[in-house]
């Protein structure tokens, strides 16, 4: 069978690496271990519809173990590999309700944010599911440069990290400060796709050979598009500027581009995905539905800003719609909710202009 000499992801990653004489490997072994994580997410998720994995946890298999989720069993699989690998501190996930420490020993001066599975509501029905990562360093870190290391960074408040664990503080930072992120689609084939602020790239699995190969290097997404990806069933819980600017879209404007078609999926990383290919705005804005959730549905730390990053570096752009910029917010806390409009630069700046009242 044919093979592609293809440029394995950690071929890619030491490349990387050793554009910054500096780096001391850490960054490279946490990415690697965490592709691995992947590949085992991968395989489990090709699985689904064969192994019993679908349904209730507390099921037992044919060898009488114990059946997990899906979600549960990537979170126990990214946990459980990143905790002894010796380059993060302190993780947080997005199924669980606090920080998670790292085995005694193994402290490293990197944090991670992870959503293990997103779109968890797809996974029995066969559509495209994903993780998202997102990668820091430590607080309490010396802020010795590294590969990945964004050049904005001063670096003043980073102090001596000794071998202690991590705190939420750790993980308490904004994205313009990400080292790494990505995310990984499990679709028609399984993808990562990250940036360590030096360009987007993405890799595509050989599964038969279980090697990620570089398929789609530098990715830029395209400047202006003509599809939109929202929940238009929330547009009675939208505010007036929000009802405005989906309507503008559906409006007839042939030299304009208008109407926009509409592509919703409703799995975060495969609407993201889809527009960072192909172009594409996606929103899940604030709306009042629920008002416990008065800043939409998606999380900060485990969506919006890995992802903001990856646009960022491709040219698009996020932003929440009240005027911020995804990257610039401070999290509070670590489940924190924002509004999310992110994808081409063009689309973005114009929902920006009706979402503020200019339009
Ligand atoms: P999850 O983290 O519980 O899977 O929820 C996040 C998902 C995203 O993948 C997707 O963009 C969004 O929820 C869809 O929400 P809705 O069904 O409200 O449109
Ligand atoms: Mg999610």
């Amino acid at each position: 069978m044919y093979r592609p000499l293809g440029i394995t992801v950690s071929r890619h990653i030491m490349d990387l690496q050793r554009m910054h004489p500096e780096a001391t490997g850490d960054l490279s072994g946490l990415l690697n271990e965490l592709i691995v994580a992947a590949k085992t997410i991968s395989a489990e998720v090709n699985m689904a519809g064969l192994a019993d994995v679908l349904g209730m946890s507390g099921k037992t298999n044919i060898q009488g173990e114990e059946v997990q989720k899906l979600d549960e069993f990537s979170n126990n699989t990214i946990k459980k590999r990143m905790a002894r690998c010796g380059y993060v501190c302190v993780m947080t996930s997005e199924e669980e309700d606090d920080i998670i420490p790292v085995s005694e020993g193994y402290e490293g001066k990197y944090t991670l944010a992870f959503d293990p599975l997103d779109g968890s509501s797809n996974i029995d029905v066969n559509v495209s599911i994903g993780t998202i990562f997102s990668i820091h360093r430590r607080k309490s870190d010396d802020g010795e440069p590294s590969f990945g290391r964004r050049s904005t960074d001063s670096g003043d408040e980073w102090q001596s990290a000794g071998d202690e664990g991590g705190s939420a503080e750790d993980l308490l930072q904004k994205g313009s400060r990400q080292v790494a992120a990505g995310y990984i689609i499990y679709g028609s084939s399984t993808m990562l796709v990250f940036t360590t602020g030096e360009g987007v790239h993405g890799f595509t699995l050989d599964p038969s050979v279980g090697e990620f190969y570089l398929s789609h290097p530098d990715i830029k997404i395209p400047g202006k598009s003509k599809y939109f990806s929202v929940n238009e069933g929330n547009y009675t819980y939208w505010d007036e500027n929000m009802r405005r600017y989906i309507d503008y879209l559906k409006e007839q404007d042939l030299e304009g581009g208008r109407p926009y078609s509409s592509r919703y999926i409703g799995s975060l990383v495969a609407d993201f995905h889809r527009n960072l290919i192909s172009g594409g705005i996606f929103l899940y804005p604030k709306d009042n539905k629920n008002p416990a959730k008065p800043s939409g549905k998606l999380r900060l730390l485990y969506e919006a800003a890995p992802l903001a990053f990856v646009v960022e570096q491709a040219g698009g752009r996020a932003i929440t719609g009240d005027g911020r910029d995804i990257l610039e917010i401070e999290p509070q806390e670590l489940h924190q909710r924002v509004p999310l409009i992110i994808g081409c630069r063009y689309d973005v700046d114009e929902a920006e202009d009706f979402l503020s009242g200019k339009r």
